[in-house]
């Protein structure tokens, strides 16, 4: 393969007589910084900003990034540039020695002046690839460190991997030799599903932000209103790191608790969020910018208001009621609820208009999704004004219909239930876990589940009437004439809520602990379990552990497609990588059906529906079935064989 043709022009640059002086204006990302290390000096604007991205692309920088950068600024420096694809601003290359010099003015003028001033000096000293890296003893261990630590975090992404491999090149091999590696490196990078996934995630996350609904609300026409003061109700897991993410984004917050105890407690956490979060951003404390009250009426004077109490609806509507009373005319009412009807909601208001949901997703400080939830009567100007929200909070905003679960949580249950039915059938949630952060997940589903809290889901099961206590015999495990298991029910029974109580799938030294470790009560409740319900415990092997999860959200998620519920398989995507943690570099798990090819996932869902014709999540859906009947078409061409589902907004 022949290298880009970037390659060629930058040697002829490097090598010319005449100084050249690269003047970043704007951004030097990619090739464009890549082309300036071939110059003989640098400039850029103080606003301007440089790195090397191409590994969050799957790729490596290939036209002679690996191998000058090192040499420039040295290898541990460069290797962090280069494995991270961080951007820098133009101070901190001026720090690092990227930049020659940095100017508030035109980069141009002064690159201009610069070379004016270098004219007729040697250029020797000025070729980067005429440079010698810098070395130092422990070169060795630098290598071998950064190394463990990019297989720790890529969670099977090549790429990061890659590119410690091609900066190691820059150092142990002359500089032809060093390129010659560069571009092996790159082809294979090149040609791995890897870089077409990551790239098509790439585009896949900007195209959510041209939202449309089915009745033809868009991202371009509905206008956002301006938010300038929030209000957070209910404190819990969620309502915490809601509050933070609104203060960072500069919102005043009025954050609700029920009694003084909850209240403080509440308060102590969220300092805490907010401390660590400066200290790690390096941005200003915005402790000041919560005010903290127990009586839902300091809300009156809000924008807007995220409810976050406990997942019940009756408590919600109640609040709903209260809110619709309490808030000034125009105030948006958003409910962060996990999949509860945001109609029946909007319904206890005034203005339903004005109800939106806004689901966050645990650790809500930290996951970058937003869920925004139009209702059949949620304004187009609500619906762009919490998008938008999200925006300002460092979330990316995907707008998705009204039904149960919306889009992830409707996915999630489908393979949570497979999970729980492994458990019942011989397998550890230890082993479950293992199997999906393989794959690449952040977190097993069971570790997810108790940092979620396992009383969420309870509640909703509770609500729904699935939840029977103390049944015994083989009507244990039906419901609705449908396998089902109450292993989560039975373990909330036992006040086992999952992190919050230090309990659940697995152990933890305390309540609100975070490193789960097996947990041998658990164990023997399973095998005491099946011994009631006569199961008899096997070895399943890794890859149905896989394909029953993976394949059952999968198939959920072409039921949402057919369902318009989301308006395509990008939206799906983006929030299976953003909200729970599916590994990016896999592009997301509509992107995966494909890549493992649609016949071959029907033809194992079909497999399984066969194997457990009561498991009503197997029974693939017809959207897969036509699209596997029309030789696969490309993801990008799935739309056409949906059909046009009712107008919801
Ligand atoms: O492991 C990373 C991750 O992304 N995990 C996946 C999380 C996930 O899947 N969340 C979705 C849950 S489902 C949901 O939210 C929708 C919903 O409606 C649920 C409804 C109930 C359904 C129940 C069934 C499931 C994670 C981001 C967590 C950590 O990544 P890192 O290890 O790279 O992060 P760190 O160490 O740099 O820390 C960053 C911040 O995250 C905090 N954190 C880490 N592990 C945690 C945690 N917080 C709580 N629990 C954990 N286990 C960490 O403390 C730090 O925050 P600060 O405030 O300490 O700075
Ligand atoms: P939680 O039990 O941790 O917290 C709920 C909080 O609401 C409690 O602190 C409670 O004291 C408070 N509260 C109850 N009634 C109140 C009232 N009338 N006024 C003010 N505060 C009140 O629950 P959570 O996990 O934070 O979930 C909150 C909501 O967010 C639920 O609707 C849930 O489905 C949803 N959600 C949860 C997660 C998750 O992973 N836990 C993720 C997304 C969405």
């Amino acid at each position: 393969m022949r290298g880009p043709p970037l390659v060629p022009m930058i040697h002829l640059i490097e090598a010319a007589e005449k100084p050249v002086v690269a003047a970043v204006e704007g951004v030097a990302l990619g090739g464009g910084l890549e082309l300036a290390l071939g110059c003989h000096y640098r400039i850029a604007h103080s606003k301007a900003r440089l790195g090397l991205p191409e590994v969050t692309l799957g790729l490596l920088p290939g036209a002679g990034g690996t191998q000058r950068l090192p040499r420039l600024i040295g290898v541990p420096a460069a290797l962090e540039l280069i494995t991270t694809g961080r951007h820098v601003t133009a101070a901190e290359a001026l720090q690092l020695g990227i930049v020659d010099e940095v100017t508030d003015h035109s980069a141009v003028d002064a690159a201009v002046k610069f070379a004016q001033s270098v004219a007729g000096k040697s250029l020797d000293a000025r070729r980067i690839s005429t440079y010698l890296c810098p070395r130092s003893p422990d070169l060795a261990e630098i290598f071998e460190k950064a190394m463990k630590e990019v297989r720790r975090s890529a969670r099977g992404a090549i790429a990061p991997v890659t590119c410690v491999q091609a900066v190691h090149a820059s150092v142990t091999l002359p500089y032809a030799k060093g390129m010659e590696r560069e571009r092996e490196l790159f082809s294979t990078l090149f040609t791995s599903g890897q870089a077409h996934a990551l790239q098509y995630y790439f585009f896949a996350q900007r195209a959510v932000s041209r939202w449309s609904t089915p009745s033809g609300a868009r991202w371009d026409t509905s206008k956002p209103r301006p938010v300038r003061k929030a209000a957070v109700i209910g404190l819990g897991t969620m309502g915490r790191g809601i509050s933070v993410s609104l203060a960072q984004a500069g919102l005043s917050v009025v954050a609700v608790e029920t009694q003084e105890k909850q209240l403080l407690e509440a308060k102590q956490a969220v300092s805490g969020m907010l401390e660590r979060s400066a200290k790690r951003r390096g941005v200003p404390l915005a402790d000041d910018k919560i005010k903290y009250n127990c009586s839902v009426q300091a809300v009156a004077d809000v924008d807007l208001v995220i409810e976050a109490v406990f997942e019940d609806m009756a408590l919600k509507k109640t609040i709903f009621q209260q809110l619709s009373g309490i808030c000034k005319p125009g105030t948006l009412l958003c409910t962060n609820t996990s999949g509860l009807d945001i109609d029946e909601l909007a319904s206890q208001t005034q203005s339903p208009e004005l109800v939106v949901g806004m689901h966050f997703f645990a650790p809500a400080h930290v996951m970058k999704l937003l869920e925004v939830v139009y209702g059949p009567r949620s304004s187009p100007e609500a619906l762009a004004t919490a998008m938008e929200m999200g925006k300002k909070m460092g979330k990316v905003s995907v707008a998705v219909g009204n039904c149960r679960g919306f889009v992830g949580n409707r996915m999630l249950k489908p393979y949570l239930e497979q999970a729980f039915f492994l458990l019942e059938e011989g397998a550890t949630p230890e082993q479950v876990d293992q199997v999906l952060e393989e794959f690449g997940f952040a977190m097993g589903v069971f570790k997810v589940s108790d940092l979620s809290g396992l009383d969420v889901g309870w509640k909703v099961r509770k609500a729904d009437g699935l939840v029977v206590p103390g049944s015994t015999g083989k009507s244990a495990r039906i419901r609705g004439g449908s396998r089902y298991s109450p292993l989560g029910d039975l373990l909330c029974e036992q006040g086992r809520f999952g992190q919050k109580t230090g309990r659940g799938w697995y152990q933890y030294d305390k309540p609100g602990g975070r490193v789960a470790k097996p947990d041998p009560w658990l164990h023997g409740f399973l095998e005491e379990y099946r011994a009631r319900h006569g199961l008899v415990a096997r070895r399943i092997d890794h890859q149905e552990m896989l394909e029953r999860c993976l394949y059952a959200l999968i198939n959920e998620g072409f039921q949402i497609l057919q369902d318009g519920i989301a308006a395509g398989p990008e939206d799906i995507d983006v929030i299976y990588v953003l909200g729970y943690g599916w590994p990016r570099h896999r592009g997301g798990p509509m992107f995966y059906a494909g890549l493992v090819g649609l016949d071959k996932v029907l033809e194992r869902l079909e497999h399984y529906h066969q194997v457990y014709p009561d498991v009503l999540g197997l029974k693939p859906c017809s959207l897969i079935r036509k699209l596997a009947a029309s030789s696969s078409p490309p993801i990008h061409r799935w739309r056409e064989f949906i059909q046009k589902p009712r107008s919801q907004l």
